[in-house]
């Protein structure tokens, strides 16, 4: 719902439209280079981001983490656009960045869900997302929402740039629109996680890998698994494991590899055989179709297929569901993570 909600509020005639938050094409038109800034779940947000307008619209993108942005003088070029991403629109440093970027004259756009919070009102455009007002500690439907804004941002400046044609711009729409069904999909085969979930409430470690927005997907992955679980996981671009962090490898260690981009499969899988060498018991996330990861996977979930861009949106719910059910096997409260916020305001 919070999904269709957030598509449908910029989606009129089969074209993106940002008419009524003042977010002109030529504005758009003007823009060589983009900084995405945001906290926890939104700089995940960023980096998945950041692939997905890489790709479609030829543009560079830095994304950084508010609370580094804030502080370290980023040279900002000219005509850019700063894109600060927050739910609650009062997190400080997200806060503080969006000021740093307007004392040195560069535009922003808040990606927001709280109608006029700070974010909301002191950006030069605000896209609003649509999750509710029943939001959860450890963000999910605010990541979804946040996500599809960013789709819809890029698939416009795709279009403004000469780089996506109305017709390729109404097909990606028309697998936006599928995702809420094919997320309901995925959500209605949650036993089946919830009883591989089940064996690792002991669980000490445990390592997510993934290459490209695989690697996005795989960081709010763990990032969930720390937040509600309170099980140290690391999430790793998949090539980087064996510079280091490969020695922690033990027997039994879950290793969950996400393989979403089928230009990256090969490499990825080769990497999870290195692990399973180690001993790791290897859980694979990947699309309907690629069964051949039952070759090299202990335990493989499947998604639907959809256009490869849009693949965070699907992958990142099993990983939702094993944070959230490791939570429920260890008898925490999942709504009251301890030591976290809703809204970081200092
Ligand atoms: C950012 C954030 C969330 C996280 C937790 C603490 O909040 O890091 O991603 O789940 O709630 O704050 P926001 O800037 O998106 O409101």
């Amino acid at each position: 719902r919070a999904v269709q909600d957030t598509i449908g509020a910029y989606v009129k005639d089969n074209a993106v439209d940002f008419s009524e938050i003042g977010l002109k094409d030529e504005e758009l038109a003007n823009i060589e280079r983009v900084y995405i800034v945001g906290c926890g779940s939104a700089y995940h947000v960023a980096m998945a981001a950041k692939y997905v307008l890489e790709d479609m619209t030829q543009v560079p993108v830095e994304i950084d983490i508010a609370s580094e942005f804030r502080y370290r003088n980023p040279i900002l070029v000219k005509n850019s656009l700063v894109v600060i991403i927050s739910q609650s629109g009062e997190t400080a440093d997200s806060l503080a960045a969006l000021r740093l970027a307007k004392e040195k004259g560069v535009a922003v756009l808040g990606v927001v869900n709280v109608v006029g919070s700070s974010i909301a009102r002191e950006s030069d455009h605000t896209l609003y997302t649509y999750a509710g007002p029943e939001i959860s500690v450890a963000t999910t439907k605010a990541y979804s929402t946040q996500l599809i804004a960013m789709y819809l941002f890029a698939m416009r400046l795709a279009q403004v740039k000469g780089l996506l044609s109305e017709e390729d711009c109404a097909k990606m729409i028309a697998e936006l629109n599928e995702l809420p069904a094919k997320i309901q999909k995925i959500l209605d085969d949650k036993e089946r996680i919830q009883w591989f979930a089940s064996k690792y409430a002991n669980a000490k470690d445990m390592f997510f890998l993934g290459r490209g927005l695989d690697y996005a997907i795989s960081l709010e992955g763990s990032l969930k698994m720390k937040e509600i679980s309170y099980i140290h996981s690391e999430a790793y671009a998949a090539g980087e494991l064996k510079h280091g962090t490969i020695s922690l490898i033990e027997d039994n260690t879950l290793v969950v590899g996400v393989l979403t981009q089928s230009n990256l499969y090969e490499k990825t899988i080769s990497n999870m055989v290195e692990v399973k060498s180690r001993g790791a018991y290897l859980m694979g996330l990947t699309t309907y179709g690629n069964y051949g990861i039952e070759d090299t996977a202990d335990f493989s979930v499947y998604v639907p297929k959809t256009d490869p861009h849009f693949a965070t949106s699907l992958a990142i719910i099993p990983l939702q569901l094993l944070g959230y059910y490791v939570s429920v096997a260890k008898g925490l409260d999942v709504d009251k993570p301890r030591n976290l916020a809703k809204s970081v305001t200092v």
